[in-house]
């Protein structure tokens, strides 16, 4: 047995409660190690050493380097004691605090067993309800559509199908928006959220002069109002980006830092490493080498209640339901902490989604935002449709690895997607192959949760990186793909079973084939993807949605998916 790999962590993404009286509690071990047997040993914690109670457990995860035993402990008393019994050719192991031992001291416990002290409910991390239902749809506002045209338009440079620059405006609005709210509610999406629309002078908007501003070529804030009104009376939801990181060089706080350097009252809004500082010499803490954009010092008390006081401002006022936070990984813990609570105050169920690339854990046990944009999951899509760097055995284990970083909670609200306006787009990633953009889209729709689109990937949009991914989207339908937009249809629908919405998920493989299995009571939808180059014979029956599969001759073609309900 390798001792090493062996952990578990009271309190954590490996023991947290889901409600009042249910505890998920998670083991690992080595992979090569999953012919062990465990049983977790459980009492309460006043008296575990007087009585236990072993219970089996079952592995439920493997990635690549690990396997995870998974259980959920139903509690009649909340404050509970716990150890491992691992049974490996018949000799006992415990597995407690200090490790691992061939006996175990029950009168001593108290010293070393595991323990969840008590369940207090505001520990418990809250599902926000409307989550379960949430299809997102995300919009580059400038490339979507036009809806203004009184506007001031002398600021528009591009032709709505001309490849974009970094620099240039197509001149999609708010407007625009609301005028394709009746598009979407029949695409079948209910959330849409917008990158940056407060103002600024670049075409993306992530470097704010005035966050209580709308930009004038996105609109005003009348029509932000009837938009979101609109879109809450079609039951879409809105979410706004808060660019929370850094601000535009030209902002009022910056400029009078640049004039008065750490004379200026606003000298500790920012991080400069020097009392003068300035654009030539770059002497500041700025986002990713852009010197127009200095970070904001989110330490600082002021610059927290400044940014507090945005956030709540929107909600409160425009009625929008969240904040995607940009590099929500660059700002800091303590900001978070108060924004959260600040936000949540406004607007119990609003939600927050950290931009985070990788792990992010700390920023979510609840005392932070709710999810993130799931980009783990992203590059795992990436490196089995794309880029040939996983099969289906490396895909499965990809998949678990990524849901065993968070608890339950978080990984039902991750923002999951294929792309966005900082990727390429999916489909020109995978060589505008139709089949493994679809079979990408049906893992999207039947993974455990929340699925983002983005704008254009229903009508199989193509673009390179950055500015290539925004296109503005072709309203000519003689252009579209249709069936990839019946199809993202389809697949939009499946999400809205109860299965898919509630249910627990299985993820698999058999040779070529990946298999995402998801259950609630005793119903499953199952998803087989064929990404092999051989066509696979399976036989299913009771097919929600498929690509590349002949019901007669029970064949899925390479690239192919299935989707069955059972
Ligand atoms: C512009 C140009 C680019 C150029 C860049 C730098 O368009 O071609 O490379 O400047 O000179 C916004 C605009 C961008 C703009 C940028 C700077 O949308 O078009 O780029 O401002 O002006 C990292 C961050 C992550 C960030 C991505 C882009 O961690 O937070 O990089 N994403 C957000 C937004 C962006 C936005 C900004 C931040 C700035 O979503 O749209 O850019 O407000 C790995 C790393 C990640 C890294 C990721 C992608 O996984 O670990 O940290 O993300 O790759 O590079």
């Amino acid at each position: 047995m390798n001792i090493a790999a062996m952990t578990h962590i009271p309190d954590s993404r490996y023991c947290f409660p889901i409600s009042k009286n249910e505890l998920i509690i998670r083991f690992r071990i080595a992979k090569e190690d999953s012919d062990i047997k465990v049983k977790l040993v459980h009492g309460p914690k006043y008296g575990f050493q007087q009585f236990q109670e072993y219970t089996d457990i079952e592995i439920r995860y493997t990635d690549n380097l690990y396997s995870y035993f998974e259980h959920k402990l139903v509690l009649d008393d909340v404050r509970l004691a716990y150890i491992f019994q691992i049974t490996e050719n018949d000799q006992i192991y415990y597995f407690c605090e200090d490790g691992l031992s061939s006996t175990y001291n029950f009168d001593n416990s108290f010293y070393n067993c595991f323990q969840m002290p008590y369940i207090n409910d505001a520990d418990i991390l809250p599902l926000i309800p409307w989550t379960k239902d949430a299809v997102f749809y995300q919009i580059f506002v400038d490339r979507f559509n036009r809806g203004d045209m009184e506007k001031d338009d002398s600021y528009i440079d591009m032709d709505w199908n001309e490849i974009p620059t970094p620099k240039n405006f197509a001149g999609g609005d708010i407007e625009g928006i609301r005028k394709k709210i009746s598009y979407l509610k029949g695409l079948g999406i209910n959330v849409i959220y917008l990158t940056p629309i407060f103002q600024s002078i670049s075409n993306h908007k992530y470097d704010i002069d005035d966050y209580y501003t709308i930009d004038p070529q996105f609109g005003e804030k009348l029509q932000l109002k009837k938009f979101i009104g609109e879109a809450h009376e079609n039951g879409i939801r809105v979410i706004l980006d808060a660019v929370f990181n850094h601000v535009s060089s030209s902002s009022v706080e910056f400029q009078d830092v640049l004039a008065y350097g750490s004379k200026s009252k606003f000298f500790n809004w920012f991080m400069a490493h020097d009392d003068a500082p300035s654009m030539e010499l770059n002497n500041y803490e700025m986002f990713a080498g852009c010197n127009y954009m200095p970070k904001w010092n989110t330490s600082n008390t002021d610059v927290q209640n400044h940014l507090i006081e945005i956030g709540k401002y929107w909600i409160r006022e425009f009625d929008i339901d969240g904040w995607r936070l940009d590099v929500s990984d660059e700002v800091s813990h303590v900001f978070w902490r108060k924004f959260r609570e600040a936000v949540k105050n406004e607007k119990f169920d609003a939600i927050l989604i950290g931009e985070n690339w990788h792990d992010a854990y700390p920023y979510l046990m609840g005392d932070q935002y709710d999810s993130i944009m799931n980009y783990a999951f992203t590059k795992a899509c990436l490196d089995y449709f794309a880029f040939d760097e996983l099969d289906s055995k490396g895909m499965s284990e990809r998949l678990s690895n990524i849901l065993m970083r968070n608890s339950w909670q978080v990984n039902r609200m991750n923002l999951n997607l294929l792309d966005s306006h900082d990727t390429h787009r999916f489909y020109t990633q995978v060589d505008k192959s139709e089949n493994k953009l679809l079979a990408g889209l049906a893992l999207l729709f039947t993974f455990i949760g929340i699925p983002c689109i983005y704008y254009g990937t229903e009508i199989a949009m193509e673009g390179g990186y950055d500015p290539d991914s925004r296109r503005g989207f072709d309203w000519d339908e003689s252009k579209w793909n249709n069936k990839v937009f019946n199809k993202v249809k389809e697949l939009i629908t499946i999400h809205s079973n109860q299965i898919i919405k509630e249910g627990e998920i299985n993820i698999d493989y058999n040779e070529d084939l990946l298999l995402i299995k998801r259950t609630f009571n005793e119903d499953t939808i199952e998803l087989v993807i064929n990404n092999g180059d051989e066509v696979k014979e399976i036989s299913i029956d009771n097919i929600l949605s498929s690509n590349e599969f002949d019901k007669d001759k029970n064949t899925l073609k390479a690239q192919g998916y299935v989707i069955s309900k059972y």
